[in-house]
């Protein structure tokens, strides 16, 4: 297939061999050994001690990964066992209805998927990527792999697996608003934003977002001159065309944020979160991005790059460079390159 018919729409390409780490870093540190445990409405209960589970991950497949932070990857071969296979065994009830994944790790990370969706999936119980065992960052020594649907469905450190009559939801999908169905082709990235308007007026009447949740708020082409969104939840916030000369938006989750055409002058976004952000066009000069995430941001339109202005002052770590994905820190050398 060919590369553009086979990315998902606003999806970039990784360079090859260079996998990022979202999300949680480590499983939990646990002194019982690790076992993948099969339960709820199931007629065959199942406590599969992790050697059997490697023992019987025999299929190879090459799927490609698309993360709702807009990079993805071609071909990763995974090893593993088919999910079907592992339900199989436990022989769910007619009552079953959607499958709860939960994580191996602190906050019991979790996601769900619906049980009648799992035969045109065909996720995989990997143990091995590309050859080697998965490792801590990337999910080992167990994760799953759910072809087809952005990669927050493939629940890293997998340890259970729940059939449910009705749906639990997982914790991006309830925490962070990220769309249940999550179909790549389809970019099912986020739940329309649920935001209290006289909250938002409130706000964007004060300049102050500071700690607030607005994930998805419009904010497009408005006067935040000196905008003050220290730490703010603002993932897919949509802040085109707007003003944002002096804004703070330390600390802010800015995830897959929309600053197209903005004025962003002197703007801080030290520490910020902007994974999966665009800044096509946006006015750059003076703004800091000091110790940003920036893993898959755009920051040039790749057919006129200068649209997007940038200057000495301009900030950004050689983090950034290593974040960005091939295309666009190729840009942003050059465009650094051209003021020096
Ligand atoms: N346990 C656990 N699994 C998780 C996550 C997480 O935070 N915890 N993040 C999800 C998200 S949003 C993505 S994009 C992928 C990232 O996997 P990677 O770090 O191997 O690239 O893991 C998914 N599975
Ligand atoms: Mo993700």
């Amino acid at each position: 297939m060919a590369a553009e018919h086979r990315l998902p729409p606003g999806q970039q390409l990784a360079a090859p061999g260079r996998w990022p780490v979202i999300g949680e870093r480590a499983p939990e540190q646990a002194a019982d050994p690790w076992q993948l445990e099969v339960t709820g409405l199931v007629a065959q209960p199942l406590r599969i001690p992790l050697a059997e589970v490697q023992r019987s991950a025999r299929v190879e497949r090459e799927i490609d990964i698309h993360c709702v932070t807009r990079w993805s990857m071609f071909g990763v071969l995974f090893q593993g066992w088919p999910l079907l296979d592992v339900l199989a065994r436990a022989q769910p009830q007619p009552e079953a209805r959607y499958v709860s994944f939960v994580a191996r790790s602190s906050r019991r990370h979790s996601t769900s998927l619906p049980l009648a969706d799992l035969g045109a999936l065909d996720p995989l119980v990997a143990v091995a990527a590309d050859g080697h065992a998965l490792d801590a960052a990337h999910g080992g020594p167990l994760r799953l792999i759910v072809p087809g649907r952005y990669f927050y469905k493939s629940l890293k450190w997998l340890a259970r697996i729940e059939l449910v009559a009705d749906d639990v939801l997982g914790y991006w999908e309830r925490t962070a608003g990220y769309h249940n169905q999550a179909d790549p082709w389809r970019e099912q990235r986020y739940l329309a934003p649920q935001l209290d308007r006289a909250e938002v007026r409130r706000r964007l009447a004060a300049r102050d977002f500071s700690a607030a949740e607005l994930c998805g708020m419009d904010a497009a082409g408005h006067d935040l001159t000196a905008l003050v969104a220290r730490d703010a939840l603002l993932r897919d916030a949509r802040f085109g065309n707007a003003v944002l000369k002096f804004a703070d938006f330390s600390g802010a989750n800015l995830s897959n944020a929309h600053f197209d055409g903005a004025d962003l002058c002197d703007a801080v976004f030290h520490g910020a979160d902007l994974e999966g952000a665009s800044f096509i066009g946006a006015d750059l000069r003076g703004a800091d991005f000091s110790q940003a995430l920036l893993t898959a941001a755009t920051l040039f339109a790749p057919n006129s790059p200068g649209d997007t202005r940038v200057d000495a002052r301009t900030r950004f770590d050689a983090a950034a460079l290593e974040q960005l994905m091939p295309e666009q820190s190729t840009l942003l050398r050059q465009a650094s390159a051209a003021i020096a």
